[in-house]
């Protein structure tokens, strides 16, 4: 396998050596460099991948949509989001829409849910052939996109600003829903597709390789969820670019660290989708808000 040296260190030791400290950084010149592989993504997941996956917990591809897209997406996000502050909207489907303030004083939206429910450019996305080949990584004949259930389609919105505080969120895994909601902990990835340019010298996501497999003690007790923002040694930053999607499984440890810059450079967009399994459960708009979900909000006041 044609693997380079950083790659072999995250294979081997499930972390990076120290001299990346952590952060995900390469040495040298290109900062969107990391110290793994990167892929693209086909209709059909490589025996490469699915082996990274089952190791780590989570898979980068490169350019899953072109710059020009991510354009448009941002675009028809800004219509919606002037859309749900004139109509005052608080919550979708019963989760709740979390409101800021833009470095201009303008009012944004930094937290949509359901967003493929509110514009087709986001509702096409999701049809995307290339998302059902990442069901292979649970290999179950139930899984699907979660169009209707848990959050829908997210559009997370991190500014550093004076007046907003959704610019980082604590540790955690995306699995724990699960357990609030009375259900088993079932299988799930959470899909990200990245709307900005982010270095992990701009703070972005954090994750743990190999958390994923531990057993429900780690899943449950390995950080104070929401609440714990400190990095962990074995911690690995991701750099992306726009238009990059990352995939994790719903049991991995991950955060998303604060910028140490304010204004227009800690801007970082980017939309979540869960690939699910089990049982299924849609919400609507009689839907009330999980526990969880206010958890999010409290923790970032
Ligand atoms: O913003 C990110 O990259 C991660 C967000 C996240 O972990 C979440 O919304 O559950
Ligand atoms: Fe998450």
């Amino acid at each position: 396998m044609n693997r380079d040296k950083g790659v072999k260190d995250l294979n081997g030791n499930g972390h990076l050596s120290d001299s990346h400290s952590g952060n995900g950084h390469a040495n040298g010149s290109d900062s969107f460099k990391n110290n793994y592989p990167v892929f693209q993504l086909g209709e059909k997941l490589t025996e490469e991948q699915k082996t990274f996956f089952d190791k780590n917990g989570f898979l980068h591809f490169k350019n899953f949509i072109n710059k020009e897209r991510v354009t448009q997406l941002l675009n028809a996000a800004k219509t919606l989001q002037n859309e749900w502050i004139s109509k005052g909207l608080k919550s979708i489907n019963g989760v709740p829409i979390k409101y800021g303030t833009d470095i201009n004083g303008e009012r944004i939206v930094q937290r949509f849910a359901f967003i493929n429910q509110h514009n087709e450019q986001f509702a096409e996305l999701l049809r995307d052939e290339r998302l059902k080949g990442l069901f292979d990584l649970i290999g179950t004949p139930d899984c699907r996109i979660g169009e209707t259930e848990k959050d829908g389609l997210v559009l997370n919105h991190y500014i550093n600003t004076e007046e907003s505080n959704y610019s980082q969120l604590g540790w955690h895994t995306d699995a724990l829903r699960d357990i609030f909601q009375g259900q088993k902990v079932m299988p799930m990835l959470n899909v990200g597709i990245h709307l900005d340019n982010s270095t992990t010298d701009n703070g972005g996501l954090r994750i743990i390789p190999g958390t994923h497999n531990k057993g429900l003690g780690t899943m449950l007790f390995k950080k104070v969820y929401f609440i714990s923002h400190k990095p962990d040694k074995k911690e690995v930053g991701l750099n992306v670019e726009a238009g990059d999607l990352t995939v994790h499984d719903g049991r991995l440890w991950h955060r998303v660290a604060r910028s140490p810059f304010t204004g227009e450079k800690s801007r970082r967009r980017v939309m979540y989708v869960p690939i699910i399994t089990g049982k299924f459960i849609p919400r609507d708009k009689d839907s009330k808000p999980l526990f969880y979900q206010r958890l999010i909000s409290i923790t970032n006041k």
